[in-house]
């Protein structure tokens, strides 16, 4: 693509110029090789030796409020990225396999809303458009129906407004009570809580983006995300949960 970089090149003659234009190719393909490293750092570990990788169909909700504050006084939190998360990389044919399949929970029977809203592909932060769990350690899942490779796991607790969603822990596992075969993908819960190891992962603010957690291409059947209240009430908010994969062979 650089090599042929415009008519400037068929109107060089002389050796010398040559020489020039491609030093300046080179400068610029040294240029583009960060996004590449970026864009490999962010493909799943067992997409495959030459498996195409393309940015996995994210279909965003419409944001309910502008930036993020910066007055949030929630510890190790996560510094906004001020522009939108960088395309997650999959294998082509990848898709949200979470959309209307069975949830179940720690609380089957929500404060507000129905568990299946967790998966009707209703992503809008308004009211209405979110379930809420009881107090303390809840968790929701979801039931994909049969083992799929799991590239990603993006969810959205409440994102009308800002807020921070405490001991976010995301779990994979081959049964529905999560015996065999558990994995962990993400675990911000510093100090053990929760109960499930004291996790490494850093707070976020809630946005329209949800939060998108590398899977890695992962076996499984059951996903699953904990939360322990918010920084603004104890009670725990599910809007969406989407699982990008694909049936495993
Ligand atoms: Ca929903
Ligand atoms: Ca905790």
């Amino acid at each position: 693509m650089i090599g042929n970089s415009g008519p400037s090149q068929t109107t060089l003659g002389p050796s010398t110029h040559r020489l020039a234009a491609l030093g300046i190719a080179a400068l610029l393909s040294l240029c583009v090789l960060p996004d590449t490293l970026q864009a490999q750092a962010t493909a799943p570990a067992k997409a495959g030796a030459g498996a195409k990788l393309v940015p996995i169909p994210l279909q965003l909700p419409k944001p309910m409020f502008e930036g993020t504050p910066q007055n949030l006084t929630v510890p190790n939190l996560q510094k906004p990225l001020g522009r939108p998360r960088d395309p997650f990389l999959a294998p082509a044919g990848v898709t949200n396999v979470a959309k209307g399949k069975k949830v179940v929970s720690s609380d089957m029977e929500p404060v507000i809303g129905e568990l299946e809203q967790v998966t009707d592909g209703d992503k809008k932060g308004a009211e209405g458009s979110f379930v809420e769990l009881g107090p303390g350690v809840q968790h929701v899942t979801v039931d994909l129906g049969a083992p799929h490779e799991v590239f990603a796991v993006l969810f959205w607790h409440f994102h009308k407004t800002p807020r921070v969603y405490f001991d976010v822990v995301v779990q994979l596992a081959d049964d529905a009570d999560f015996k065999a075969n558990v994995r962990t993908v993400f675990n911000n819960d510093h100090d053990n809580t929760s109960g499930f190891g004291a996790g490494k992962d850093m707070n976020f603010v809630e946005t329209a983006e949800g939060k998108l957690v590398d899977a890695k291409g992962s076996r499984a059947r059951y996903v699953r995300v904990y939360s322990k209240g918010n920084n603004a009430n104890e009670l725990n908010h599910y809007v969406e949960v989407e699982v990008f994969g694909r049936p495993a062979k």
